[in-house]
């Protein structure tokens, strides 16, 4: 008896993780702010949504044209939107019963690059439960950041190291920020993993929260610290922020 109900046990958990890995409409990228190559842009490319390293996608941002421009001033709040195929990205929150394949959850990062992407700083961080296209996910531009008025150059950037699935995200929309003279930009740097472009160490994913199907949304604290100026230069995260549970497999 002991034996089938280990059995029985060991079968559930592999159909549960079997759930989670399964990618009946995979992967994830950003509506708000628009970001490049979506369905929202005159051109929509069909990887959009995937990692960085699918069919050669580059890093940074997949290598796309540039997207539509948001504007937005130091001191505002940005509510990101994900979005991925079968998902209706003009109607918030979207329709009941979705199932976009999150992987598990992850580890979010919202960065910000001054310089076409060649450094990047972290604005926020959400850990777990993130990405969900249920969930509005804030981020503080910070009060003392100082402007960026080259849409070319200027970019807001999601990556996500997903849970079930060693595979890292990166997607950009181009952005002007109206930001304070003398502004400085945060100091820590966005995370990058398991890109073989960059000759990294392969093999990285992020504790998230194991699950499938929807998530419980951004955690409490994690969204005051991504709205509170925690991520501002001289603010709490440092070159530090918080752990973003990645382990080696
Ligand atoms: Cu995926």
């Amino acid at each position: 008896m002991k034996t089938s109900a280990l059995v029985s046990s060991v079968f559930i958990a592999a159909s549960t993780l079997l759930s989670v890995l399964s990618t009946t409409s995979a992967h994830m990228a950003i509506s708000n702010p628009p970001a490049q190559a979506g369905p929202w842009t005159k051109d929509l490319k069909s990887d959009v949504h995937a990692w960085i390293g699918y069919e050669g996608k580059k890093f940074p941002c997949g290598g796309y044209k540039k997207g539509p421009v948001t504007t937005y001033r130091a001191g505002q709040i940005i509510p990101v939107r994900f979005w991925t195929f079968g998902v209706d990205y003009k109607k918030f929150p979207p329709k009941a019963g979705l199932k976009p394949s999150r992987h598990g959850g992850g580890a979010c990062e919202f960065s910000l690059s001054y310089d076409g992407g060649k450094s990047w700083k972290v604005i926020g961080q959400y850990t777990k439960t993130c990405p969900d296209i249920y969930y509005e996910w804030p981020v503080l531009i910070p009060k003392n950041a100082p402007s960026c008025k080259d849409s070319n150059k200027c970019l807001f950037a999601f990556s996500w190291t997903a849970y079930a699935t060693n595979q890292f995200y990166h997607h950009c929309a181009n952005v002007i920020i109206n930001g304070v003279k003398g502004g400085k930009l945060p100091t820590l740097e966005m995370t990058v993993v398991d890109v073989k472009q960059l000759k990294q160490k392969q093999n990285t994913h992020a504790k998230g929260d194991a699950r499938g199907g929807r998530s419980s949304g951004p955690d409490r604290r994690e969204k005051q610290m991504s709205t509170n100026g925690y991520y501002a230069a001289g603010g709490g995260a440092g070159n530090h922020g918080i752990d973003l549970g990645l382990v080696r497999r």
